[in-house]
């Protein structure tokens, strides 16, 4: 008994200092954004009350009974002037949930409400939900907008791996009750569908990303954009393709929208993943783009290359060389947090501001997509510095 006390009473230090380590600033300077050292949620940031059971006398060799796996993909969200992570939590059985984490500055302190969130079914019981994008929606609620994972019903006899993806669509006003409306409906595969924050011509529009199958994106050129008359029965009849799919670059195999886009003066900000194969498997990395303000769907810039890629023990995990974003927040001074997560394992932070973020999209040039272009947008930045 008394062991056991003793026990609970170092994983409790243990815990309460990592929670509240405080963040730092990465020194390395590329003037664009700025990585925090440490992860700001990991599997050790579960409450142990969610993994141990507390009572000696049914768990007397004080072993963790719940594991956690990882924390991931995460949706975000200021909420009552708290920095909130709607987490992906992956446990030890694989099986993904949601569960929110606030902050109160959103750089570190990050600790989890005491419940993961009961998110309700639609139809056939999910079998993995994950990826959540928050919206705070101009219609007054918060949407949620999740992928979900079912059995492939079509699946051969012994193929215990092919799965269905749809788009979950649920909605809250506090992140504790949730209303699960049908969901997305839709010709193809639906993985990473974002809602837009404002009205569209009176409709509620989506970023989808149309796939023929569970992983790839088929002939799904992009990510999609389409108008929804009826949030409560939303169905995408007509999707057109914004942000494409091009070869020899960083979203050859596919991409998909991150987050909802952040309104600025000079158009939409969206943030997205980029997806191209290589000896090591797939290479996940971040990049942005931005669209019309009037005209959401309409492209207006969009840098060359990524934005963030896996660096250091971010390239390392359940599924390396990955990183994937579907979470920020921009305060009204301007700044912005970005959410990411590394190599499905874990949550970090970067910052960096509007301006900054707007000025690296309308200044940085863009793909020549040959070698040829790129050694002469080069040369003229070089001439350019030479000549001062
Ligand atoms: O494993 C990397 C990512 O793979 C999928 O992303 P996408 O939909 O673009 O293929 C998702 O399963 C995502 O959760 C995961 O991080």
């Amino acid at each position: 008994m008394e062991s056991f006390q003793k026990r609970i009473a170092e994983l409790e230090a243990g815990y309460e200092a990592l929670v509240t380590r405080p963040n730092v600033p990465d020194p390395a300077y590329n003037g664009i954004y700025t990585r925090y050292r440490y992860p700001i949620l990991t599997a050790a940031h579960a409450p142990l009350f969610w993994r141990y059971d507390l009572d000696p006398r049914s768990n007397p060799y004080c072993m963790e009974r719940i594991g956690v796996n990882a924390v991931m993909n995460s949706g975000a969200i200021k909420f009552n002037g708290r920095y909130l992570i709607m987490a992906r939590v992956e446990g030890a059985d694989r099986k993904s949930f949601f569960a929110v984490a606030e902050s109160p500055n959103g750089i570190d302190n990050f600790r989890f409400w005491d419940y993961p969130v009961t998110m309700p079914e639609y139809g056939e019981p999910a079998t993995n939900v994950y990826d959540m994008r928050l919206t705070a929606h101009e219609d007054g609620w918060i949407y949620g907008v999740f992928c979900v994972e079912r059995k492939d019903p079509a699946a051969r006899p012994g193929d215990l791996s092919s799965a269905v993806a749809s788009a979950g669509i649920a909605r809250t006003k506090d992140l504790v009750n949730w209303e699960r409306l049908p969901d997305l409906k839709s010709r193809h595969q639906q993985r990473n569908a974002v809602l837009h924050p404002e009205f569209i011509d009176g409709k509620y529009a989506f970023y989808t990303r149309p796939q023929e199958g569970f992983i790839e994106a088929g002939n799904g050129g992009g990510i999609g954009w389409a108008l929804i008359d009826d949030i409560t029965h939303a169905e995408v009849r007509e999707e057109r393709i914004i942000n494409c799919r091009y070869y020899h670059t960083i979203k050859e195999v596919k991409n998909g929208e991150g987050p909802h886009p952040i309104r600025t003066p000079q158009g939409w900000l969206h943030l997205a993943h980029g997806v191209r194969g290589c000896a090591a498997g797939l290479r996940y990395v971040l990049y942005l783009y931005m669209t019309e303000l009037e005209r959401p769907w309409i492209p207006i810039a969009e840098p060359g290359g990524l934005l963030m890629g896996p660096a250091g023990e971010e390239r390392v995990g359940d599924v390396s060389n990955v990183l994937f974003s579907n979470g920020w927040i921009a305060d009204p001074d301007g700044r912005v947090f970005i959410y990411y997560a590394s190599s499905d394992t874990r949550m970090h932070v970067a910052t960096s501001t509007v301006d900054r973020l707007v000025d690296y999209c309308l200044h940085t040039p863009a793909d020549g997509l040959t070698t040829g272009h790129s050694v002469e947008t080069l040369k003229k930045l070089i001439g350019k510095n030479l000549k001062r």
